[in-house]
């Protein structure tokens, strides 16, 4: 067994139990290198429980915090402190309530925390992670806008619409994926098209796996695509409705 692995996580939305989980299930250690793939916030009840945890998750751990479109919008409001009624209806409005009971010192750790968040990762084996996708030819580095890459719906729909006969060296293969061995997102929950395991189209894994709505928390290992999951997040948090 390999002992350095690479494992990657997937939206957790405040399922602050199913995390300990899962972590438990891969039985992780000071080798590994983990990577999370943005969305620790906006679904259940335990948003500054989730961050907390991660926040000490790094001081034992190889931890890479990427940053997730919600990621993004409580750290808006953390700064800003303006109501956001569409971020409020996705999620918010559990981190809001976990927030209104915390200190102001906190609140200035988490805010550090949210601007600590990388927007890709990646590694020595021209593997790319991020949490939602790009859309540049040529790939990240010439992307236009930042917030793309944590927002984007496209490369994930492209990987699936991919026709699979289609020779990677055809002329109509997409560039896109071709600049990256593989790529490792969150973002869409793979519920959408009715399955709760991490899901592969072309070279772009799917490990949101829906955690914030009926799907369970997964930690994958990219070089032996083994994983392991949580019970269906919802199960920890029985009194609570998620984003459903
Ligand atoms: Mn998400």
């Amino acid at each position: 067994m390999n002992k350095n692995r690479t494992l990657v996580v997937g939206d957790i939305h405040s399922g602050l139990q199913a995390l300990k989980q899962v972590l438990d299930k891969a039985a992780i250690t000071e080798h590994d290198t983990l990577i999370f793939l943005g969305d620790y916030i906006d679904g259940w009840s335990e948003a500054v429980e989730t961050i907390d945890y991660l926040l000490e998750l790094k001081k034992k751990y190889n931890c890479i915090y990427l940053r997730g479109n919600h990621d993004e919008l409580c750290y808006e409001w953390l700064t800003g402190n303006a109501d956001n009624p569409t971020w409020f209806m996705h999620g918010g409005e559990a981190t809001s309530n976990s927030y209104a009971k915390v200190s102001e010192k906190t609140k200035e750790i988490h805010i550090g925390f949210y601007e600590s968040l990388v927007n890709y990762h990646l590694d020595s084996e021209n593997r790319l992670y991020l949490h939602a996708g790009f859309t540049n030819l040529k790939g990240i580095e010439h992307e236009y806008f930042q917030k793309t890459f944590y927002w984007d719906r496209t490369l994930w729909e492209l990987a699936l619409s991919l026709n699979k006969d289609l020779e990677e060296e055809h002329i109509h293969y997409p560039k896109r994926l071709k600049n990256y061995s593989e790529i490792y997102i969150g973002h869409t929950p793979v519920t959408r098209i009715g399955k709760t395991t991490p899901q592969k189209a072309a070279n772009v894994w799917n490990i949101d796996t829906g955690a914030a709505f009926k799907g369970p928390l997964t930690i994958f290992n990219v070089e032996s695509k083994e994983y392991w999951q949580s019970e269906p997040v919802y199960t920890f948090y029985p009194n609570e409705k998620g984003r459903n």
